[in-house]
């Protein structure tokens, strides 16, 4: 890698293991789905048309190791570095940027993503030097000026945190209009990214940013912001870009997409009418979709759709502030299948007073309403969310938990008030099982493979659910 003076990095990081503890470990099983980094790709863009030279360094597909990622940052020397962090990655963080600078010493660290959003305060038991909250495209440019270009920094710049000052708020980016769409070329290794759909070089975009609905576990209120939708020409402007640089699959990573259910519809309208070459997936709330948006979708290319069960029981998803009623998830799943649009359902094993039968009652009702996959998750108490914040009211959690997390000296904190993470996980194996391995399931999975390709997508989809989360 010949030396950037920005290097964008995410950590290489072994996600299932927040849900799975403690398993012998050789090797990596294969996930299921891994999409590249917009939040990297929208800072690149913006840094580039600034004239800093940038590079995207993702440790999940670049680096096979914590020893190589460190190895390729030492090789790249880059003077500023910026990390992505996510909570479930801050331990691992914290080691790296040690390591890192015992062999960098100038280096520049600036830390941020959705822990640094929703806690700030972490910057300075990380080791970086700055932190970003929110939006990172202007802070990052701002720091870059002042570590590169020796533009002086304001104190108290909006959205920067320095280590023991907390940072002012900033305004989100509300014109995201005015921003360069995320540039994909400064992604090193464009084919690493996949997804069990289609055999097809796979991106992700976003149309908006933020959701206006108010989940209690559910962080993004605060680390991204409200609801942002972009134009829906810029939206489509970028599709054509990421079809003129060989993109066939498209995962639409908006948290919410048919929030605006009409514009939805006419960015998928319009993808039809413009023949773009994709195959697609997108998410949104099993209260927000109808036939005849599922059939305009279908023609466009979209194959799946993934909503946030979250439990099986109405109250408990209720009591998390996600009042979507058991009849609409049957209507919703029923729909996609009808439209020829596969569904995938999230789950979250262990919601704050959730009990063992309840936990049952979300596994049984997964299988009961037939969607193609499920994702199970055990539910984590993220900063950021309603729910920590009460914690930390009652006085349950103290602030302090995010160092001593990093340290390695406190488990990843779950949101059930009654189960231990343990339990939890031996729920999500039993989750997994139940669902995944069920005679009727196999025999349905193997009556679809049409094509060799399908053959080595389910062989893909076995191994990650045995190895991850049966044996
Ligand atoms: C797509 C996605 C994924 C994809 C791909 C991830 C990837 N490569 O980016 C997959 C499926 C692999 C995934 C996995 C996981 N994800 Co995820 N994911 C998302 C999702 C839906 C969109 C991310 C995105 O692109 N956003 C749009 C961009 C523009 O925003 P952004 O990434 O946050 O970046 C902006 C700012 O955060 C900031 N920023 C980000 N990085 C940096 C770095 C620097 C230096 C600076 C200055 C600023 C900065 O600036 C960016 C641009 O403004 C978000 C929800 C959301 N809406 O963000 C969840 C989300 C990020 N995921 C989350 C989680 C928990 C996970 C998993 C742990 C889930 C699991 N159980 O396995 C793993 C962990 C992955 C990891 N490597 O750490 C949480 C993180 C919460 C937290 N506090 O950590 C989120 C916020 C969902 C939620 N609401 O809870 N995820």
């Amino acid at each position: 890698m010949n030396s950037p003076e920005v290097l964008l990095a995410a950590p290489p990081f072994d996600f299932t293991g927040i849900n799975i503890e403690e398993r012998p470990r050789t090797k990596q099983a294969g996930y299921y789905l891994y999409y590249p980094h917009m939040g990297l790709c929208s800072i690149g863009a913006t840094l580039a048309r600034a004239g800093f030279s940038v590079k995207i360094l993702d440790g999940m597909v670049d680096a096979r190791s914590e020893e190589e990622f460190v190895a390729l940052i030492i090789a790249a020397r880059p003077r500023l570095l910026g990390l992505s962090i996510t909570t479930p990655a801050l331990p691992i963080t914290g080691k790296l940027i040690s390591k890192i600078r015992k062999s960098l010493q100038d280096i520049v660290i600036v830390a941020g993503g959705p822990h640094v959003s929703c806690d700030p305060e972490i910057v300075h038991a990380l080791g970086a030097d700055f932190g970003v909250v929110g939006d990172g495209e202007t802070p990052m440019l701002k720091i870059a000026g002042s570590v590169l270009r020796g533009v002086a920094l304001e104190p108290r710049t909006p959205g920067i945190a320095v280590p023991g000052a907390v940072a002012e708020t900033q305004p989100d980016l509300s014109d995201l209009d005015s921003i360069p769409p995320p540039d994909r070329r400064l992604l090193s290794d464009p084919d690493a990214y996949f997804n069990p759909f289609v055999k097809a070089r796979t991106t992700s975009l976003l149309s908006a940013r933020g959701c206006p609905f108010q989940c209690s576990f559910c962080c993004r209120t605060i680390s991204m912001g409200g609801y942002r939708p972009m134009e829906e020409r810029v939206v489509l402007a970028e599709m054509e870009r990421a079809a003129s640089e060989g993109y066939r699959f498209i995962s639409l990573i908006d948290e919410t997409f048919t929030y605006d259910r009409d514009r939805a519809v006419r960015i998928a309208g319009e993808m039809l009418k413009r023949k773009l070459p994709f195959k697609w997936s997108c998410q949104t709330r099993a209260d927000l979709i109808d036939a005849e948006a599922l059939k305009v979708f279908r023609a466009a290319g979209c194959v799946n759709l993934s909503f946030g069960l979250e439990a099986g029981d109405e109250e408990v998803r209720a009591g998390m502030d996600k009042k979507i009623r058991d009849t609409d998830y049957e209507k919703a799943v029923s729909a996609c299948r009808k439209a020829g649009i596969t569904t995938n359902l999230f789950v979250i094993i262990g919601a704050p007073y959730e009990t063992k039968p309840q936990i049952d009652k979300s596994i049984e009702t997964a299988v009961a309403l037939e969607p193609d996959y499920v994702v199970y998750n055990v539910g984590t108490l993220f900063p950021g969310t309603r729910e920590y914040e009460k914690r930390i009211e009652a006085g349950e959690i103290d602030r302090t938990i995010w160092d001593s997390y990093m340290r390695g000296e406190t488990p990843l904190p779950v949101l059930s008030k009654t189960l231990g993470r343990s339990e939890l996980s031996e729920l999500l194996r039993k989750g997994y099982s139940r669902f995944y391995l069920r005679p009727g399931y196999i025999v349905k999975k193997i009556r679809s493979v049409r094509s060799p390709r399908d053959i080595a997508v389910l062989a893909r989809q076995a191994r990650t659910v045995i190895a991850d989360y049966v044996v």
